[in-house]
């Protein structure tokens, strides 16, 4: 039987504000795992803290919600321990660019085989609209006094330079291209980040609401070719990665576009890496003989831990 929205939130439970834009990401998750056909048994959606990160608890797959900032490395042991699963990240901008820079980055010298879908709403909203790091510089907000101090982190530019090997952004109220932005991330074979726009009529109501996003995003130009065609041809490589990164340095924060920036089939994954390694993923491994008996010699796991 093919997956419907009833398998994946029977009663479509929530508990965000009226208008909050983690619905849309969420109706798009859920359209994302219909589209690629997704196992509910092997799907995982991990999260970190914030409003975003209740997201797991609202889709019927296996979820696990963590601490805050340290969705990435939860990911990549999941996926590392068992890469038949399909592994995505749902957390917010405060989550995997603050708290969680440093997994962000280091994530990009991986390049396993993981989704991260970014709620990028400007604000660290479970904790009362204080500003996020992708916050514009002078842009007041609900939570602050005065208005931002500090400029803005450009993510998807350090996701480039990072490693990441599929780039795009999108925004919550637009499901189409959130959905379709997401099927073709899950279908990626390696590291993956969405950025979405993300309203939040609590916090930050003047510049997240449907409105502001459709007048100061738009898709990206039809001819733009972000996807490169020869993954051993460096020099492609390359061209494609100034390609995005003159288009998302080039833009002002009241005029983003959507869309993907840059996509890489980079052979080799953190799988792949540690498969020539000879190290086969725990969730493989055979535990018991014929008759059930563990076969399992922890003083060869204790020798291994050995320093
Ligand atoms: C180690 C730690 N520091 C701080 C907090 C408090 N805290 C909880 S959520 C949050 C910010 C969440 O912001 P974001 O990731 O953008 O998610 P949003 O609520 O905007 O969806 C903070 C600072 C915490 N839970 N743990
Ligand atoms: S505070 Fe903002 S992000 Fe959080 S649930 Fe409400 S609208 Fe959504
Ligand atoms: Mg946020």
């Amino acid at each position: 039987m093919p997956l419907s929205l009833q398998d994946l939130n029977p009663n479509e439970i929530n508990d965000w504000c009226p208008g909050c834009g983690d619905m849309g990401i969420l109706l798009s998750v859920k359209n994302a795992l219909i589209g690629t056909n997704a196992d509910i048994h092997k799907t995982v959606i991990v999260s970190g803290i914030g409003c975003s990160s209740k997201l797991p608890h609202f889709v019927n797959v296996n979820g696990i919600h963590t601490l805050h900032g340290r969705a990435i490395p939860f990911a990549e042991g999941i996926k590392l321990a068992n890469p038949e699963l399909t592994v995505i990240i749902d957390s917010g901008d405060g989550d995997t660019y603050g708290i969680g820079a440093g997994h962000f980055v280091s994530a990009g010298r991986r390049n396993t085989n993981i989704k991260l879908f970014v709620h990028d709403n400007g604000v660290y909203a479970l904790t009362k609209g204080q500003a996020s790091p992708t916050l514009p510089e002078k842009r007041k907000v609900k939570g602050i006094p005065e208005p931002n101090i500090n400029g803005a982190l450009n993510p998807l530019a350090m996701a480039i330079m990072a490693g990441y090997t599929f780039v795009a952004r999108t925004q919550s109220y637009n499901v189409k291209e959130a959905t379709d932005l997401m099927i073709r991330a899950i279908r990626h074979n390696g590291l993956a980040v969405v950025d979405i726009l993300q309203g939040c009529p609590t916090y930050n109501p003047e510049f997240t609401n449907m409105e502001w996003f459709g007048q100061h995003t738009k898709p990206l130009p039809a001819t733009y070719d972000a996807i490169v065609k020869d993954p051993s041809n460096v020099s492609e490589v390359n061209q494609k990665k100034l390609q995005a990164l003159n288009t998302l340095l080039g833009e002002t924060a009241d005029n983003m576009s959507t869309g993907l920036f840059f996509q890489w089939e980079n052979p080799d994954t953190f799988e792949d890496r540690l498969r020539a390694r000879g190290i086969q993923p725990p969730a493989n491994a055979d535990i018991a003989d014929q008759n059930g008996h563990s076969t399992v010699n922890m003083d060869k796991v204790l020798e291994d831990l050995a320093v």
